[in-house]
């Protein structure tokens, strides 16, 4: 298979075609009366897919260059300046292992997962727990959708996401850290509509440092729980301990839900600032997505849901 080599911010021609074909089938799903008036539309609509209306981020979205050059991203550094490295990654051919308990272990290409979901846009904060924070488009699907083909069994009560490990990532050789990446929700949490797979940002195809060509958006946690470039998808009837609680668990936990009252052991978590403007602003509980999340909560106020 022949793959330009791009630059992050460049858009992907091939996932352009999927996000077309897409939409293409819910304008023929739409009726054929609205079909002669869609078609002018879906060569616009092919590049944007629809921005769901129902999450307001409240904030202006961060500028795409800062979002796309600072970064988290410890396999390829413990720093923020990778963008430029992580580009040994290569989004296509990509395939994610779905494994553990659930109906049929299998191999799945990212352009038939793509295939068989709906594909929209949406714009959500994301905190991260060292107190800097973005506002960013994503485009990609409710992570619901890939729940119902995935069909987990009934005896599942987590699912774990591992990132990809691949030689070319520098940050694997360093022996200190418990690699893979992995990172989990409970099934409930994973069926939560704002639990989000991201295969693109801003209009375009996922960049490598932002954890292209797939990764995990959950902007109601901290947000080491969004682990980048999916290659394994598991589910367990255990709880996985998660990377960054592996390395510091007086630290990080398995829940990481964002909370303005539960400070870090070495900082507070009162406030965030926004990359970009610089400007520090009041964090929010659930990084103010409640309405949607706390009731997942509502048994589980023993744990340890803020760290
Ligand atoms: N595989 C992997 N996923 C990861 C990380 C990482 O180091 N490796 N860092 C996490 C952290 S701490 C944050 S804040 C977000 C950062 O995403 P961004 O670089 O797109 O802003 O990715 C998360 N996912
Ligand atoms: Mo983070």
């Amino acid at each position: 298979m022949h793959i330009l080599r791009r630059r992050g911010w460049e858009v992907s021609e091939r996932l352009v075609t999927l996000e077309a074909l897409v939409l293409s089938r819910r304008a023929a799903l739409a009726g054929a009366g609205s079909v002669a008036l869609a078609a002018p539309a879906l060569a616009q609509a092919a590049a944007a897919p629809e921005r769901n209306p129902k999450y307001v981020a409240g904030r202006e979205i961060t500028p795409e260059k800062y979002a796309t050059t600072y970064n988290n991203y410890y396999e390829f550094s413990e720093g923020k300046n990778l963008w430029e490295a992580a580009q040994v990654i290569k989004p296509r051919p990509w395939t994610i292992s779905l494994e553990g308990q659930l109906k049929e272990p299998r191999t799945i290409a990212i352009d038939d997962l793509l295939k068989q979901v709906q594909v929209e846009e949406r714009v959500y904060r994301h905190r991260c727990v060292e107190a800097w924070a973005m506002t960013v488009p994503w485009t990609g699907f409710p992570l619901s959708q890939l729940l119902k083909i995935a069909e987990p069994l009934g005896s599942a009560k987590y699912i774990v996401f591992e990132t990809a490990q691949d030689p070319k990532m520098p940050g694997l050789q360093s022996p200190f850290y418990p690699w893979p990446y992995i990172e989990g929700l409970t099934l409930d949490e994973a069926a939560n509509d704002l639990a989000f797979i991201s295969t693109g940002m801003y209009g375009k195809s996922l960049p490598a440092q932002d954890g292209g060509p797939v990764r995990l958006t959950v902007p109601w946690k901290y947000g080491f729980k969004s682990a980048k470039a999916l290659a394994k998808i598991s589910f367990t009837e255990k709880r996985p301990v998660n990377f960054w609680q592996a390395i510091q668990p007086s630290e990080y936990g398995f829940w990481a839900n964002v909370n303005p009252d539960v400070s870090h052991p070495r900082w507070s978590q009162a406030r965030e600032r926004l990359l970009g403007s610089n400007e520090m602003v009041p964090t929010q509980i659930y990084n103010g997505y409640g309405e949607f999340v706390a009731s997942l909560y509502s048994d589980r106020k023993n744990e340890k849901l803020f760290m």
